[in-house]
């Protein structure tokens, strides 16, 4: 791996320097015929320009048993192939505003744009309940990427009557972890991967949703407390890098400790300050989720409790939640009912999963969906380029399991080329270029 950079821009611009354009060899309609065996192209339609797409050629397909697909293919097409990724538990719908507003942004540029849902649809089955079927949880964890890269590549050679010369991923978060996915299982489908905030330790990640839910069940936090949390985190780590600016650079080098840096509760739950029981709980969420002995997940970074431009904190609404449940109960309970253990259970509690007992029970489904296979050397061999950002201040994936497993890497495979840089700081759950005050990917 050459470069793990961190870059205020995506692969577009980079994308298109030495790019010459091609015209279609064969018309729109006509890609109807590659119907085959495992591929049903449902409708090829040339769409005329409008103000946020060049003409182009827009096919709809599925790959079986069900991978949806859709695929753009421009009139002046600047020789390369562009696909985008997926969010949480994907299963989106191909031709939503925000998903066509991201083909139409690369096709702008000339891009052949192609996306999947990964093989189900979240309106008919929400969150991971798809995944009772075993085929479709094998395409959402990887299989669906590959297909829709080999459907694409087909429709490209038939339509411009020629390969791609460069083909481009970029996804965030659940998208992250699809581009580490590629790198790691097909090598071979893309040349450039820019990879965001991505749950490559998916089921660690889930692991640690169900740390924070139990201690956060054990003794509740309401989110009147978060700015309290956020100032006193902020009063101690914010100039330990030298400038007091609202960002902290490093939370690993801030050493804050709920039981010594908070105000503790003389008599009960009182405001401007906090129980022994919510301290206990804070200590938990920060501190390494340990299991038989063994640091299963590393304990979360403090900074995203301050508030965002929405005037909520960060946590709010992945960790607490005003009313209702937080995100990490439905992300987590979804994945302990359908995808972590060999017999689905939509019944099961995720207050009943025990921290140190349970976690190998997972293993097989961890070899499945997660993408931390530190050997990239076959990516890296062919030519691949990985970019890859997180953000410090990320409230639903933890930074800290991406650095570890890309490090690993590196030095188990002797990489002369390869870097690991921290973290953005003031940086959420958000695509790089959308940083600024946002914390959700889109
Ligand atoms: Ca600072």
């Amino acid at each position: 791996m050459r470069l793990f950079r961190i870059l205020s821009a995506g692969l577009f611009c980079a994308g298109l320097i030495g790019a010459q354009n091609a015209k279609p060899a064969i018309g729109c309609g006509d890609l109807r015929s590659l119907t085959n065996y495992e591929i049903s192209i449902a409708s090829a339609l040339l769409v005329p320009a409008t103000a946020d797409a060049p003409e182009h050629c827009r096919v709809s397909g599925q790959v079986l048993p069900q991978v949806g697909f859709e695929v753009g293919l421009p009139t002046e097409w600047n020789g390369r192939l562009y696909m985008f990724g997926n969010g949480g538990y994907a299963g989106e719908a191909l031709d939503s505003a925000a998903r066509r507003a991201t083909a139409a942004r690369a096709m702008r540029l000339g891009y052949a744009a192609a996306e999947t849902d990964t093989g189900h649809s979240a309106a008919a089955e929400p969150l991971g309940s798809f995944a009772v079927d075993r085929q479709k949880f094998l395409d959402y964890a990887f299989r669906s990427l590959h297909v829709t890269a080999e459907a694409a590549k087909l429709l490209v050679r038939s339509y411009y009557g020629g390969p791609p010369k460069r083909s481009y991923f970029e996804g965030c978060s659940t998208g992250g972890r699809q581009g580490l996915t590629l790198a790691q299982r097909f090598p071979a489908d893309f040349d450039g991967i820019v990879v965001g905030a991505p749950v490559l330790n998916f089921s660690g990640t889930m692991v640690s949703y169900v740390n924070n839910v139990q201690a956060l069940k054990a003794a509740p936090i309401p989110t009147s407390k978060l700015p309290l949390l956020a100032e006193k985190i902020y009063a101690k780590c914010d100039a330990k890098d030298g400038l007091k600016d609202g960002l902290i650079d490093d939370p690993r080098r801030c050493g804050f400790q709920p039981s010594r840096d908070l105000p503790k509760c003389d008599a009960g739950d009182q405001p401007g300050c906090f129980t022994g029981g919510q301290i206990g709980a804070l200590e938990k969420i920060y501190g390494d989720v340990v299991s038989q002995g063994k640091r299963v997940f590393p304990g979360w970074p403090v900074g995203a409790e301050i508030a965002g431009s929405n005037g909520r904190s960060g946590w709010d609404p992945w960790m607490i939640r005003e009313s209702g449940s937080p995100t990490e109960v439905a992300f987590g309970e979804t994945f302990l009912r359908y995808m972590a253990f060999p017999k689905p259970d939509p019944a099961y509690d995720m207050l009943q999963f025990n921290l140190d007992r349970d976690p190998p029970k997972t293993e097989a489904t961890n070899l499945i969906l997660d993408a931390t296979d530190p050997d990239l050397s076959r990516f890296e061999q062919r030519g691949g380029r990985i970019l890859m950002y997180f953000g410090w201040a990320d409230p639903a994936l933890n930074p800290l399991m991406g650095g570890r497993v890309l490090r690993a890497g590196i030095a188990a495979h002797g990489r002369r080329h390869g870097r690991v840089l921290p973290p953005v700081h003031g940086t959420g759950h958000v695509p790089l270029q959308r940083r600024r005050g946002r914390r959700h990917v889109r």
